[in-house]
C-alpha cells in the first residue's frame, strides 16, 4: 500500500484518471463528484443525527419489507437530488425503491451513457447505537441493447465501470475502483474534501479472521457449518459489525473472510445482489480477493431481477478458499 507524497483529493484524482481516456466526456468524473457531495452531506446528517431527532424507524417499509430508518430515507433523497441533476446519468436504482427512477427519457443517446444503483445506508440499523454504518454504488454504462430502461441494468457485475463504498465511522472513508485498483480516502473535515490516503490497496492474501452472523449458523447449510468448525479448531477470531461496510472495510485492510451463507429464513441469502454484492465482489477483485456465491463468482452471476438475493463468500484469497474447500 502506497501512501501518497502530494496531497491528492478524490476531486483530483478522478481528473487524473480521467486524463487516461482522452475520448472521455467528464460525464463519468461529474457522477462521482456527486457521489462525493451526497456523502458527505449524509455523514454531516449521521453525526447530527441525535440532535436533530431523526434517529429510529419509520412506520413505512422499503421494497423489501423492512422497517426504514428515518435516516434510511434522507440518505436516499439526498443521493437522489445529488445524481439527479448530473447529466451523464440515465437511470438510478435504490435499494429503497420498487422501480429504478429514469431520470432521462433520450436514454438512448451517447450523451446520457450511465446507470447508478446504491444501498444509501447500510447496516442501518447500527445507527440508534452511534455504530458504523455505510453507503454502497455500482456504476453500469447504460445498455442501448435493453428494450427498457429497466432492463438496461440487468448486467453481470463484470460489466461494472466502477464502484465504492463510503464507511461512516470514527472516520469518513471513500474506497473506490474504476477497474484500475482500489484506492482510499479519507474525509478531511477541516477542508470537507476526501484526501487520497492509500492507492492500489491490496486485500491481505490470509488471515485467521471470519466475520458472520453465528447467531444464524444452525440454518447454514452444512458446508458452512463444517468451515465455521475447522475455523474454531484453527483458532480463527470472530469480528462482525451488522454493518456489511465495515465488515469488509475490516477486511480488505486487515484480511480475512465475509460470510453472509443462505439461512433458513432466507435461502437465497440476505444480502442484494445489485446494490452489496456486485460492488463489492468488484473492489475486492480489484484489491487481489476474491468474492463468490456458493461456488459461483459472484461477477458472474446474471441478474434476473433488480432486487434479486444472493449468497456472499468474499475476502482474503486462501481464506475464500479455504470456505469453497469445505462447501
Ligand atoms: P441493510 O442494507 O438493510 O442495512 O441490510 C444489510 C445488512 C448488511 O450491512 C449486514 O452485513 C447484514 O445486513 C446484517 O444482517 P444480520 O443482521 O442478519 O446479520
Ligand atoms: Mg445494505
Amino acid at each position: 500500500m502506497l501512501h501518497q507524497d502530494n496531497l491528492t483529493t478524490l476531486q483530483s484524482h478522478i481528473l487524473q484518471e480521467a486524463q487516461r481516456f482522452p475520448q472521455a466526456t467528464g460525464q463519468f468524473s461529474w457522477i462521482l463528484s456527486a457521489m462525493s457531495l451526497a456523502t458527505k452531506v449524509i455523514a454531516s446528517k449521521i453525526r447530527r443525527a441525535r440532535i436533530d431527532d431523526v434517529l429510529g424507524a419509520l412506520d413505512s417499509s422499503n421494497v423489501q419489507g423492512e422497517r426504514q430508518q428515518k435516516l434510511d430515507v434522507i440518505a436516499n433523497e439526498t443521493l437522489l437530488r445529488c445524481l439527479g441533476t448530473r447529466s451523464g446519468v440515465a437511470v438510478v436504482a435504490s435499494e429503497e425503491n420498487e422501480e429504478p427512477m429514469i431520470l432521462r427519457q433520450d436514454t438512448g443517446g451517447a450523451e446520457r451513457p450511465y446507470c447508478v444503483l446504491f444501498d444509501p445506508l447500510d447496516g442501518s440499523s447500527n445507527l440508534d447505537c452511534a455504530g458504523a454504518v455505510g453507503t454502497i454504488f455500482s456504476i453500469l454504462r447504460y445498455d442501448r441493447r435493453a428494450k427498457t430502461p429497466e432492463g438496461s441494468l440487468l448486467q453481470r457485475g463484470a460489466e461494472q465501470v466502477a464502484a465504492g463504498y463510503i464507511l461512516y465511522g470514527s472516520s469518513v472513508v471513500f474506497v473506490l475502483t474504476t477497474g484500475n485498483g482500489v484506492h482510499m480516502f479519507v474525509l478531511d473535515p477541516n477542508i470537507g474534501a476526501f484526501v487520497l490516503v492509500a492507492k492500489d490497496v491490496k486485500v491481505p492474501t490470509a488471515s485467521k479472521i471470519y466475520s458472520t452472523n453465528e447467531g444464524n449458523c444452525l440454518g447454514f447449510p452444512d458446508g458452512y457449518q463444517r468451515y465455521l468448525r475447522f475455523a474454531h479448531e484453527q483458532g480463527y477470531s470472530t469480528r462482525y459489525s451488522g454493518a456489511m461496510v465495515a465488515d469488509v472495510h475490516r477486511i480488505l485492510l486487515n484480511g480475512g473472510v465475509f460470510l453472509y451463507p443462505p439461512t433458513k429464513k432466507s435461502p437465497d441469502g440476505k444480502l442484494r445482489l445489485m446494490y452489496e454484492a456486485n460492488p463489492m465482489a468488484f473492489l475486492i477483485e480489484q484489491a487481489g480477493g476474491k468474492a463468490y456465491a456458493g461456488t459461483e463468482r459472484i461477477l458472474d452471476i446474471q441478474p434476473k431481477t433488480l432486487h434479486q438475493r444472493t449468497s456472499v463468500i468474499l475476502g482474503s484469497p486462501a481464506e475464500v478458499d479455504h470456505v469453497l474447500a469445505h462447501l
